[in-house]
């Protein structure tokens, strides 16, 4: 069987949907973040790195001003939307295109750039919902294509805003940075630390496996939206928080003790609680990485988690069950990741534990009577870039 992202089998799929070859083949990835989580957004910090699997796009240009995306996940009626317009939020997409809103949405925000219309055809081999951001991977491959396809450059910061744009515009999403920064900046062997509000970043050495260690992804089989409200719930409160604190964001917060004695709502406490402890931890799990200290990163994973299940209470059953059951049979550490609500956890383990660990995690999910959950090694990857 063809490798799903093999992208000359990408290419001859595209020349069979469309009768002509493609132009190119472009691939942005999933990532992992290893630990600042709701941070982005209050204009924090963020150790996010890329996975190896991804989006990929297989584009040609076109002449008519129109986007016409089919996708190997959906097969079915290409989606065609003219670049120029203004939300498709406000354009009652049928919902079963809200998937191509994302291609759609940053075709319309890199239009004014000189990026014209493109047929593309999207292949992907990251589980949805698994909170390893394919809806950042899906923007970044199109956004990348786009530009190569008009001869337009745009530097990849600026891009990774341009992606987010397009999400909180066009798929109504309001997200952070981090997951569009992640998969435009990231590199081999390394994860991104991340100024959310600055947007400057540098890459920290990240190889687990040369310190003897295994960073496990756990898709927990619990599904995820961030269109589902409570994202936007969690965000509209951090900003709740800072306004009631006098500050422009929560990463200005600097004497959390102080700022938790004035505030009344026992909610926003902890939502301030967990955003200011978190941008610490960033900081101090950075500091790790460079000291080369990996297996000390585990504790922070771990708080982290503890912190994201009380504190921002946006964790769920199967992930703290994954991290219960990891700990006990020897990892080091781990956490939920991404949004919340649902998607992956992550643990850090010595090699010679992960199977241990592994089976501790299928086991505590069999008393349960849950779906098995499904594994991934991570590999620090490099970020979106041409593939053919
Ligand atoms: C999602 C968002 F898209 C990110 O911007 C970030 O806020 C993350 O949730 C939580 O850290 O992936």
């Amino acid at each position: 069987m063809t490798a799903p992202l093999d992208p000359d089998a990408l290419a001859a799929a595209f020349t069979e949907a469309f009768r002509h070859a493609p132009e190119g083949v472009w691939h942005a990835p999933g990532r992992v973040n290893l630990i600042g989580e709701h941070t982005d957004y209050n204009d924090g910090f963020v150790l996010p790195f890329a996975l190896a699997q991804g989006v990929s796009v297989a584009a040609a240009a076109r002449s008519d001003g129109v986007l016409e995306v089919r996708s190997r996940q959906a097969p079915g009626d290409a989606v065609r939307a003219p670049v120029a317009g203004g939300p498709i939020t406000a354009e009652g997409w049928p919902a079963e295109h809200a998937w191509a809103a994302y291609p759609a949405g940053v075709a319309r925000v890199l239009a004014p750039y000189g990026t014209g219309g493109a047929s593309l055809l999207i292949d992907s081999d990251l589980p949805r919902g698994a909170g390893l951001s394919s809806s950042a991977a899906l923007e970044c491959a199109t956004a990348l294509a786009l530009c190569e396809l008009s001869g337009v450059h745009v530097e990849r910061p600026e891009l990774a805003r341009l992606a987010q744009r397009a999400e909180h515009e066009h798929v109504g999403v309001p997200c952070g940075l981090m997951d569009q920064a992640a998969s435009l900046l990231c590199r081999a062997g390394s994860a991104l630390m991340l100024d959310c509000r600055s947007g400057l970043s540098s890459h920290v050495p990240f190889a687990p496996g040369d310190a003897g260690l295994t960073l496990l992804v756990v898709d927990t089989r619990a599904r995820h939206s961030l269109t589902a409200g409570d994202y936007a719930g969690r965000r509209a409160e951090c900003e709740r928080a800072a306004a009631e604190l006098g500050v422009p964001a929560l990463r200005d917060v600097k004497d959390l003790a102080g700022a938790l004695a004035s505030l009344r709502d026992p909610v926003l406490r902890r939502r301030v609680q967990h955003v200011v402890t978190e941008n610490h931890r960033v900081e101090a799990a950075t500091g790790l990485l460079r000291a080369g200290a990996v297996a000390e990163l585990g504790a922070m994973l771990t708080a982290s988690h503890l912190s994201l299940r009380d504190q921002f209470e946006i964790s769920w059953p199967q992930a703290d069950t994954a991290v219960e059951a990891a700990m006990r049979a020897g990892a080091r550490g781990g956490r939920m990741v991404g949004g919340g609500f649902g998607g992956s956890a992550i643990v850090l383990a010595p090699a010679d534990r992960a199977g241990d660990v592994r089976e501790a995690i299928g086991a505590a999910y069999a008393k349960r009577s849950w779906e098995p959950p499904a594994f991934l090694e991570a590999a620090p990857s490099d970020g979106a870039r041409r593939t053919r």
